[in-house]
């Protein structure tokens, strides 16, 4: 039957546009620290989250006010962004990669107070 073979490559490629589609829009957006953005109200924020290679962390804060450093393990513990790849637009959006993610603020004493966060993914 002579349709038939054209039914299954329209259901095939279907297929393939959904797949597709999954892992096209499968990747979610988080607001570092939720609607208190980056900052000294971080309160443990990703801790009830669950991340995924190719999510967003988005940074938000007063530019100049705080930065986001992204750090190895060490510096996350000890507070040193040397070494690290500072952020400071105000807004940034930072790709998680596969294991944990480090971030702190580099300014000040305001790692030492808070403004950090380690993301993991699954
Ligand atoms: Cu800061």
């Amino acid at each position: 039957m002579p349709g038939g073979n054209k039914v299954t490559i329209f259901a095939l490629a279907m297929m393939l546009c959904i797949l597709l589609q999954t892992s096209i829009s499968n990747a979610d957006t988080f607001p570092a620290g939720g609607t208190n953005g980056w900052g000294f109200s971080m309160n443990d924020w990703p801790n009830d989250k669950i991340f995924k290679v190719g999510d967003v962390i988005e940074f938000k804060y007063p530019t100049g006010i705080h930065n986001v450093v992204q750090v190895s393990k060490a510096g996350f513990d000890s507070c040193d962004g040397t070494g690290g790849q500072v952020f400071s637009s105000g807004d940034d959006k930072i790709t998680l990669a596969q294991g944990t993610t480090y971030f702190i603020c580099s300014i000040g004493q305001h790692c030492a107070n808070g403004v950090k966060a380690a993301v993991t993914t699954k």
